[in-house]
């Protein structure tokens, strides 16, 4: 197995034996495979010149194939099997309807066995190009694409979609396979995917703000009730929104954990009286919270860390494009409806959670809500009460370096103000950093893609104080990462023109020499240093 896409591959160079996250070989070839199949797809699409328009089926099924394929999202062997024999099947009816002619490997070749698709697979995954700034700026645009096809997604559960996006999904995915293309042309399409990865958050935002409203200020409990509970974790609102439905009465509660946590921004959420509060912290701490939780957990994404226990492993239900073997995936019928009864009768049987801390915490500062205090932010930075914003938005991780995070959200000079979203805000959420004027010094908008609501109120900024380009901000961008959808979110930055970004713990290990130094060169891309060093540098820019 050969596999860098996530910021934690071993010796930031890449997992060839096992996975860091748990990932087995079987898994990572069979994942690579899957993504073979859905270039193939593309492939025929681009070259036929097929209306995405017309895919209604395979568009779906290229979003899911991504999503399974993405960092701790789906450790089941079996469920990636059956998602290759269903897409490929997909492919050549395709290609029968499209009456495809080519022969593009991807768009051609056969399995029939497991044994088949691992024999293919060993040919196919990243190595197989061999040039490595190829290869390097190949995965950057196949990770951003997962990252774009996750959140496009949840749009499509919510019943929002944009065409050009599955359009231009098919033309990336299709480049990857093109040894015509050099390494210039790559780089546009790199930007090109920043700039589907906007669209692609802005359609997101809308599906969420359309079906449950804009968030609002929250205080978020995070002690817990007597009562038996369901842990929900992940990112798909809709799994939310159905579960609080089916548990209402119940005398089940309802916690999110981890990236779940901005469903309680949500004005739809708070009608529910058993939607309590969200219990622990960020996806890599759940080894120690599922125990102490005590019921049955639901994971509606990634990011699963495989169970240390089959105690733990016995409450885990998983549901969408997430997996985990011997875990029940609950599927969904024709309509997106799914049913969460099993997960309700094993909560009834189970004890209530351990409180693990008490007290709250605050957010839903997504766009609307900031765009709602603009005037007393705006006052607050003539006047010099708030001297700088800092954009920390992104992923947490189990490495010890990330400690850098919550360091440097301590050590920030009190004038500044952190503007966050994603997993990473669990380094600094729970840390009394107080306020200026009325206005909290973390700002959290939501989750990993509520980045883009971080990017709307830049620009908004920009408008306020008349100015031309969005650099001229007092906002600095130090940025963590994790998995796939952190690409998109860099990418949709960089188009937004966005420069000087610092990301961190470390650089991607499949950034090639010479494509960092492209990103560092045109786009001001550096990593983290010392938070003493970086505080100064940021203050001083
Ligand atoms: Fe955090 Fe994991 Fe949000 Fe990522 S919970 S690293 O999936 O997408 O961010
Ligand atoms: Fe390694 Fe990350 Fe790939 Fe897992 S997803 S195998 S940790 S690079």
């Amino acid at each position: 197995m050969f596999c860098y896409q996530c910021q934690e591959t071993a010796k930031n160079t890449g997992c060839t034996i096992k996975g860091v996250c748990g990932k087995n070989e079987e898994v990572a070839k069979l994942q690579d495979l899957l993504v073979y199949a859905v270039k193939g797809i593309s492939e025929i699409v681009v070259k036929t010149k097929t209306d995405a328009a017309e895919l209604h089926t395979i568009n779906h099924e290229v979003l899911t194939s991504l999503f399974i394929t993405i960092t701790n999202a789906n450790f089941d062997a079996d469920a990636i099997e059956t998602q290759i024999v269903k897409v490929l099947g997909l492919r050549d009816q395709l290609a029968k309807d499209t009456e495809y002619n080519g022969n593009q490997d991807a768009a051609v070749f056969t399995v029939d066995s497991r044994e088949s698709m691992l024999s293919k697979a060993s040919s196919v995954g990243v190595l197989a190009t061999e040039n490595e700034d190829i290869r390097s700026l190949r995965e950057l645009i196949i990770y951003g694409i997962k990252g774009l096809a996750a959140y496009t997604e949840h749009a499509y559960n919510i019943g929002k979609e944009d065409v050009s996006i599955y359009s231009f999904i098919y033309e990336g995915m299709a480049a990857t396979l093109d040894n015509s293309l050099t390494a210039d042309d790559l780089v546009a399409l790199t930007l090109k995917t920043g700039e589907y990865g906007v669209k692609g958050m802005a359609l997101l935002d809308e599906a969420n703000t359309s079906r449950y409203g804009n968030p609002e200020i929250t205080s978020v409990n995070i002690g817990v009730r007597k009562n038996p509970a369901i842990l929900i974790s992940g990112h798909d609102l809709t799994d939310m929104e159905q579960l609080l439905e089916q548990t209402k009465g119940t005398g089940v509660d309802v916690y999110t954990h981890g990236e779940m946590l901005p469903a309680h921004y949500y004005p739809a959420f708070k009608k529910y009286d058993n939607f309590v509060g969200n219990y622990g912290n960020s996806w890599w701490m759940q080894v120690g919270e599922f125990e102490s939780f005590h019921g049955p957990i639901l994971f509606t994404t990634n990011c699963i860390v495989p169970p240390k226990t089959p105690e733990v492993a016995g409450r885990i239900f998983t549901t969408g494009a997430a997996g985990f073997p011997g875990c029940p995936n609950i599927p969904a019928d024709e309509n997106g409806k799914k049913d969460f009864s099993a997960i309700i009768e094993m909560a009834k049987k189970l004890p209530s959670p351990d409180e693990i801390e008490t007290g709250s915490i605050v957010g839903g500062f997504a766009h609307n809500q900031i765009l709602a205090l603009a005037d007393k932010v705006v006052d607050a930075v003539k006047s010099g009460a708030i001297k700088k914003f800092f954009v920390m938005a992104g992923c947490d991780g189990r490495m010890k370096s990330r400690e850098y995070y919550t360091e440097f959200a301590k050590q920030l000079p009190s004038d500044t103000i952190i503007l966050t979203a994603g997993c990473a805000k669990y380094r600094y959420n729970k840390l009394e950093l107080g306020d200026i004027g009325g206005i909290p010094r973390v700002l959290d908008a939501g989750q990993c893609n509520d980045s883009y609501s971080l990017a709307v109120i830049a620009l908004k900024l920009k408008e306020v104080f008349g100015l031309d380009d969005v650099n001229e901000l007092p906002i600095a961008y130090n940025i963590a990462w994790y998995e796939q959808k952190a690409v998109i979110v860099l990418l949709a930055l960089l188009y937004l023109g966005v420069k000087n970004i610092h990301l961190g713990p470390t650089l991607p290990g499949f950034l090639s020499p010479n494509v960092a130094k492209v990103l560092v060169e045109t786009f001001g891309i550096a990593g983290i240093g010392t938070v003493e060093d970086d505080i100064e540098f940021f203050m001083n820019a």
